[in-house]
């Protein structure tokens, strides 16, 4: 894995609210987590757990991607990614945190025509309330303007609150909370498979319409400081685990958000629970 970043890049990281790494995983590193993950979602469609295509769920949303979450949990060969402290660190280094845990992994498959995946941010659905969340986004095949890569609004990861709005059939829904943001000149972000696409998960971001026959697969890890509280909003982790948090207490029990990376602490190494 190549995870040089100048500071720069990180710079301009804490500008935009995203940065592109051409060439993080080699060839034969693509290959590895391209078959781990595939055969991690496939699983998963089959077994059931967390995914997006069930037959009652969304029909515009369940066409967006193929989304199948928390796979470490029981599909222990894509840990040797999810897990990799140097990730975790590059991610506390972009946000200048002592130590990140693990919020979630998740596949994310473009499937051919699939929808686009409106502007959303990420941290507002999630259990945390900070503007210091990392997203690490994995190309699996070359991502491309027309077969669905990410786009970004350089900046807003710094601007408005955190209220959120769903990824709906709408691409400036969230717009309608900042019409302001609608003079923003969107990124894109193509990338070649291998690629590593990172954002802070406060900054607006989506996806084109895949405009292909083929498929524009990514592997995800998304990460938050650690020392961040529960905030109250019930997101993916096991409802036994939300059930014993009060809103203030501390996320910081290694069988569901475990320590990746720590300046101080020694990391987890606690099995994941469900
Ligand atoms: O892969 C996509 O289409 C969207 C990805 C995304 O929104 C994310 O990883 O936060």
């Amino acid at each position: 894995m190549r995870l040089e970043v100048t500071e720069q890049q990180i710079e301009a990281f804490d500008c935009d609210g995203f940065l592109v790494l051409e060439g993080a995983l080699s060839p034969g590193e693509v290959e590895v987590w391209r078959r781990e993950t595939e055969d991690a979602v496939a699983r998963r469609l089959q077994a059931g757990g967390r995914h997006n295509q069930y037959e009652q769920s969304d029909p515009f949303y369940r066409e967006v991607f193929t989304q199948a979450l928390h796979l470490t949990r029981r599909h222990p060969g894509l840990r040797g990614l999810v897990y990799d402290p140097a990730l975790a660190e590059l991610a506390g280094r972009l946000v200048g945190a002592d130590g990140m845990r693990l919020w979630h992994d998740q596949a994310l498959f473009k499937e051919p025509y699939g929808n686009q995946t409106s502007f959303h941010r990420d941290t507002p659905y999630w259990s945390m309330t900070t503007r210091r969340t990392v997203n690490f986004w994995f190309a699996l095949d070359d991502a491309t303007v027309e077969n669905g890569c990410l786009w970004y609004l350089p900046g807003t990861h710094k601007l408005g609150d955190f209220t959120h709005v769903e990824i709906g059939t709408g691409m400036s829904d969230l717009m309608k909370i900042y019409p302001q943001w609608r003079a923003i000149r969107a990124v894109p972000t193509p990338v070649s498979a291998g690629g590593l696409v990172i954002h802070n998960g406060m900054v607006a971001h989506g996806a084109g319409a895949n405009m292909t026959p083929g498929r524009r697969r990514a592997m995800t890890i998304a990460y938050f400081p650690d020392g961040e509280v529960y905030n109250g909003r019930r997101d993916t982790l096991p409802e036994k685990y939300y059930d014993a948090l009060q809103v203030g207490d501390r996320l910081e029990d290694d069988r569901y958000v475990p320590l990746l990376w720590s300046r101080q602490k020694v990391t987890s190494t606690a099995m994941p629970v469900e």
